[in-house]
């Protein structure tokens, strides 16, 4: 059972991850000329998408550089619309498997006609396609998978990328937290597991799950997790935005996960109030020192006192259990996704 090892790899090798990025960091930075207008790109396709979407929004928090997110495609279709013509742009191309085609050829289409963008790849196959067609790389073979789904990959890439944005901006109180994760991850793993054992179980639900900012990209990651496993319904938005419209689709069968952040309790609170109003279930990840959020039914609770930087990607094992176990208790094979490859060539 791959999917299960890998899910609880993860406080394992984000301790290895830790351990390799500042060395393969600190060579990249040598080749790159940044200046404090550089703007950082995301990209990669999937759940390597949803990963620069988070990724972005964390690495603008915390740098200051401006940064988005797009997928791959859109480097090489409409690559007038996603580049600064202005700003010197740095693009992180992502991708576990390192052979994804649109990557490819946005790492292509980026070295014809846009040769004063430097592109750094992040995998987790050394020797791929991409770590050979980039300059710069970062690569976390340890986090390959055999596992057609992405659980261990994606939060190992992330802390990788987190990691840099915090070296970046000089933040050794940032790091310091990235390095307490691994015994963080270790500590709530069963926590994680016995929350996707509770909310993966029961017959019949439809899933919805929101986040705001950086957790918006992780409710999109959770939705394909389930998605992939299990086929059952399921959907994503922002938080907020859920009121305007979506919210009409809720029905007593209808779990909405809420990815809460720190700082905007009260405006999830009463977002989960209105749900519950309209007869739908709420689930809340959170830490134990949100105290408006810790009173909701239905709470995974980190620790107090962690931002959410770190709570990005301590909230992840717990969605990858929540795929798996609703995936066991259909009788899916996790491993074995339905209509799905570890790798799509176009
Ligand atoms: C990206 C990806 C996966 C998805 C599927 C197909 O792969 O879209 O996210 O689960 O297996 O490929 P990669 O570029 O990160 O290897």
């Amino acid at each position: 059972n791959h999917t299960l090892t890998e899910i609880k790899n993860q406080p394992a090798s984000w301790e290895q991850t830790l351990k390799i990025v500042p060395q393969q960091w600190r060579d990249i930075e040598k080749g790159l000329t940044l200046s404090p207008n550089t703007k950082f790109l995301f990209t990669g396709c999937g759940t390597s998408f949803y990963l620069a979407q988070s990724a972005a929004r964390l690495f603008q928090t915390v740098t200051g550089h401006d940064a988005s997110a797009v997928p791959a495609s859109e480097i090489f279709l409409n690559d007038m619309s996603v580049l600064s013509r202005v700003a010197p742009t740095v693009v992180f191309a992502i991708s576990r498997s390192g052979t994804t085609s649109e990557v490819l050829m946005a790492v292509d289409h980026l070295a014809q006609h846009h040769r004063a963008v430097d592109v750094i790849g992040v995998t987790c196959t050394a020797g791929s396609t991409l770590e050979k067609n980039t300059r710069h790389h970062m690569v976390l073979p340890h986090a390959a998978e055999e596992s057609v789904v992405m659980t261990q990959s994606f939060t190992n890439m992330l802390l990788a990328i987190q990691w840099i944005g915090a070296a970046l901006a000089m933040r050794t109180d940032l790091i310091e937290e990235l390095e307490r994760l691994p015994e963080l991850a270790d500590q709530s793993l069963a926590g994680a597991e016995h929350f996707g054992k509770t909310y993966g179980a029961d017959d019949d639900p439809s899933f919805i799950f929101l986040g705001l900012g950086a957790y918006y990209g992780l409710a999109a990651e959770a939705t394909l997790k389930l998605k992939e496993m299990t086929q059952v319904p399921c959907e994503y938005y922002n938080t907020l935005e859920f009121r305007h419209g979506p919210i009409s689709i809720v029905r007593a069968s209808t779990r909405v996960i809420i990815l809460a952040d720190e700082a905007h309790a009260t405006y999830t609170q009463s977002l989960a109030r209105d749900v519950r109003a309209v007869e739908g279930q709420v689930v809340c990840l959170t830490t134990q020192s949100n105290s408006t959020l810790a009173a909701e039914r239905g709470v995974f609770a980190l620790p107090d006192g962690l931002s959410d930087w770190s709570r990005a990607v301590l909230y992840m094992p717990a969605l990858h259990f929540l795929a798996y176990e609703k995936a066991t208790q259909l009788g899916f094979d996790p491993d074995a996704p339905r209509n799905l490859s570890q790798v799509v060539i176009l």
